[in-house]
């Protein structure tokens, strides 16, 4: 029997550009803009113009989350949806009646709500007009946004993120490539790193300016991964370490402790990539870390030297430090292509508690996409999902035994509640506890909602 703490939340993950669907929506967000251009991208289907239909049937779909055990619900507010001109963040009002219907849908029901403010959906607009994350202008004008969102609903929501995975902006729109604007420019990434960086902290302080309330938290969500050298050899245990503080460092340390990690900082200023600050910005940072952390984590890396030597790749690329190791032996998840490996959690809370200074913490993603799963639907029409049952108790356990070790972790979000659109892959991998047909948009519960409900009814498993 594996038990939680009595006031520990059970709840469910999601975006809004991953379920609302477009409806009156004035503005087209990076990924709206890149489906519309080039949908030859994705999996074919469904865009993020209908994704599941959100929008629309929040009712319903807020009742089948409830049938589920879901007590809080983390989702995303649109910029491209709430604000109607960006420069003055001017509202449109359409987008603010449509999100205080859902907080009160959320709440009406005993969900809570978890509100993010970035979840990759940078303006299209914003990248066309000044570049995007690379501007500070765009710094001032998401802490804008934020500031619309504090005063609309923060006397209703208590639970506040600045952003979803940083490090995916940076990596997947301005390093390698994944998602639009597909800048592939190391340098500039480094710029972004620090200007997310900049613009959660500016966002963290207009919060305790708008909502003082003692029970209202901010914080930032961050896909931790821990990174496993490939061997005791210390060219790949440096691999380790340079991957480490690139990936998990440069945006945990400033959110929790307020300064940027120094060996990082010497190694860029080295290296002559260093981003421009100003000291009143690092004074700013310093001056407001988060209350708490939600961490997302699917998988780790396994990380070996690299092949290049450091001076030969020009332009300067995190690449010459380290390199992807495929570990023989590792299980996988060969739909996703990612490893399962929970343990890394039992790691994750013990490295928050000790170098961290044990900040509350919560798992705001955890969760087992898979292709096809039509091929597991009973006759009654349920998928019976027991590989995600056994993903999320392997999970789950490798929590536990952190938190038996003293870790303040107080949730865990599983992604997601219902099958929904992903940035890359469309509806390909379906991670829901909750399947959605999507032609028809025929909403079911799977096999693991029964579970997760039960687990949240009695906050233990077998
Ligand atoms: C995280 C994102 C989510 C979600 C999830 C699953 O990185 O925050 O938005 O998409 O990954 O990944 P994917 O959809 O790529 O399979």
């Amino acid at each position: 029997m594996t038990s939680f703490p009595k006031a520990f939340v059970w709840g469910a993950a999601t975006s809004g550009p991953q379920t609302e669907g477009n409806f009156h929506k004035p503005h087209q967000n990076v990924f709206d803009y890149w489906f519309a251009t080039a949908p030859e991208q994705f999996d074919a289907g469904v865009g993020p113009d209908l994704a599941s239909n959100f929008y629309n049937d929040y009712e319903h779909d807020l009742d089948l989350m409830q049938q589920a055990g879901i007590r809080g619900l983390r989702t995303s507010i649109q910029w491209t949806r709430l604000i109607d001109d960006f420069e003055t963040a001017s509202l449109n009002p359409a987008g603010v009646a449509y999100y205080n219907r859902v907080i009160d849908a959320m709440l009406a029901r005993g969900i809570e709500p978890y509100l993010n403010l970035h979840h990759f959906d940078l303006p299209v607009a914003l990248y066309d007009q000044y570049g995007g994350w690379e501007s500070k202008h765009v710094v001032d004008l998401f802490v804008k946004f934020a500031e619309q969102c504090f005063k609309l609903y923060g006397d209703r929501v208590k639970k506040w993120f600045t952003f979803n995975e940083p490090k995916v902006v940076v990596d997947g729109q301005y390093l390698y490539g994944w998602h639009y604007p597909q800048v592939v420019d190391g340098p500039k990434a480094v710029q972004v790193a620090y200007n997310l960086n900049l613009a959660s902290a500016k966002a963290v302080a207009a919060f305790r300016q708008y909502c003082p309330q003692a029970d209202h938290q901010i914080g930032i969500i961050l896909n931790l991964t821990p990174a496993y050298a490939a061997s005791d050899d210390p060219a790949d245990q440096a691999a380790a370490e340079f991957a480490k503080l690139w990936s998990n460092n440069l945006f945990l340390d400033p959110a929790v402790l307020g300064h940027f990690p120094t060996k990082l900082v010497d190694r860029l200023t080295a290296d002559g990539v260093l981003w421009a600050s100003t000291p009143a910005e690092l004074a700013l940072i310093a001056a407001n870390p988060v209350d708490v952390l939600g961490v997302n984590y699917y998988h780790p890396f396994r990380v070996q030297r690299p092949d290049i030597s450091p001076t030969s790749l020009q332009p300067w690329l995190p690449d010459i430090y380290f390199k992807d190791y495929a570990m023989p032996g590792r299980v996988m998840n060969v739909d996703r292509g990612w490893e399962i490996y929970p343990t890394a959690l039992t790691d994750i809370a013990k490295n928050i508690q000790k170098n961290y200074h044990n900040i509350p913490w919560f798992i705001s993603e955890n969760g087992m996409g898979v292709a096809h799963e039509e091929r597991f639907l009973d006759h009654q029409g349920v998928v019976q999902d027991d590989y995600r049952i056994d993903f999320m108790r392997a999970h789950l356990n490798a929590l536990a035994a952190g938190i038996a070790a003293g870790s303040n972790c107080q949730g865990y979000f599983v992604w997601t509640a219902i099958d929904c659109w992903s940035w890359n892959h469309a509806y390909h991998n379906r991670y829901g506890l909750i399947r959605d047909e999507i032609h028809t948009q025929t909403k079911t519960l799977k096999k693991s909602a029964a579970w997760f409900k039960q687990l949240s009814d009695t906050n233990q498993f077998e």
